[in-house]
């Protein structure tokens, strides 16, 4: 594929024809994204699996088309989005509002247990207690801390919704509010459930929002296969300005069909990336993903300026994740 403005996210392909290359992001090359090198699927710790598919979810849970949105504001917000086209509507098929203190809810979520180094020279032990991952006044927090538990020095979480709360084509929106603090990587992304292309990346990560502590306010979403890699220069990323990302709660969200994928904080559209219909190599995503939230801490982009351990303990909060299917009705 050769590189051409075209094909670059906006961001990036204004700065591409203005002769001033933004370059990949700092992210140590391969490991960039969410961080997923060459994850073997069978590694993954992903708890005690009930093997129930978003289907049968969608029996048990799902509403009437046209009232099951949790509000008024909700509803609006999705409705008025673009990418769907003129009247797209979009209806609720799987969420987690984390309405209920304690433990996460695990017909909803897996919790992955890896040690430091995994992936990405991060420095955190994902582990699996309340300290790391609980629900708490609405929301799912996910906390890093340097406590040095299990004697290691930084602990921290990771969740995935895989075979629990899958998703292909649709809109994924996370409200989170996100830590401060040199050193913190969190993520909100989605990755392949099956991988049904092989190893990291041939089947495909998309990151909803990345952000990185030394960089305040700057939000990344980038998507992750075969032919656009860091390693190749042909990484497809873009990022935007949120202020107040460690303040306020902002919704990210992603809009998923077969032709192309949409990135967006509240109602900014920062990222897009389409379909060249080319094969898996440049769109692997025609399977089932899932969504992964963590919260890392150093690593190769996360840690770039090192890591100020005053700062801890650092939370992200996770006031919701929910995921809609296209409405086929008006
Ligand atoms: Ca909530």
């Amino acid at each position: 594929m050769t590189r051409t403005w075209k094909n670059l996210p906006l961001l990036v392909a204004l700065s591409f024809l203005m002769g001033c290359d933004p370059g990949p992001r700092p992210s140590g090359g391969m490991g960039g994204g969410a961080g997923n090198l060459g994850v073997d699927a069978a590694r993954r710790d992903v708890g005690a699996l009930d093997g129930r598919e978003l289907d049968t979810a969608r029996a048990d849970e799902v509403a009437e088309s046209g009232s099951e949105a949790p509000d008024a504001a909700a509803a609006d917000e999705v409705a008025e989005s673009e990418a769907g086209g003129p009247g797209v509507r979009w209806r609720l098929v799987w969420a987690d509002e984390f309405d209920t203190d304690g433990r996460w809810d695990e017909t909803k979520w897996n919790v992955e247990i890896h040690p430091p180094g995994w992936v990405n020279d991060e420095l955190q032990n994902y582990v699996d207690r309340a300290e790391n991952a609980r629900v708490e006044n609405g929301n799912l927090i996910i906390e890093a801390r340097e406590d040095f538990f299990d004697n290691q020095e930084y602990s921290s979480a990771r969740l995935n919704s895989a075979y629990k709360g899958d998703v292909l084509y649709g809109r994924v929106e996370v409200r989170a509010k996100l830590p401060k603090g040199t050193g913190t990587w969190p993520a909100i992304w989605l990755f392949s459930t099956d991988q049904n292309y092989g190893p990291w990346p041939n089947s495909g990560e998309i990151d909803v929002m990345e952000h990185v502590g030394w960089d305040p306010g700057i939000v990344h979403a980038t998507t992750h296969c075969y032919n656009f890699q860091a390693a190749m220069g042909t990484l497809m990323t873009g990022f935007t300005i949120v202020p107040t990302f460690g303040d306020d709660m902002h919704i990210y969200a992603l809009e998923w069909s077969a032709d192309r994928i949409d990135v967006f904080v509240d109602s900014d559209k920062y990222f897009t990336f389409a379909n060249d219909g080319t094969g898996w190599q440049s769109w692997p995503f025609d399977r089932r993903f899932n969504v992964v939230l963590n919260l890392a801490i150093g690593g190769s982009w996360g840690g770039v300026k090192g890591v100020d351990n005053s700062i801890f303990p650092v939370r992200m909060e996770v006031d919701y994740v929910r995921i809609y299917e296209r409405s086929l009705y008006p």
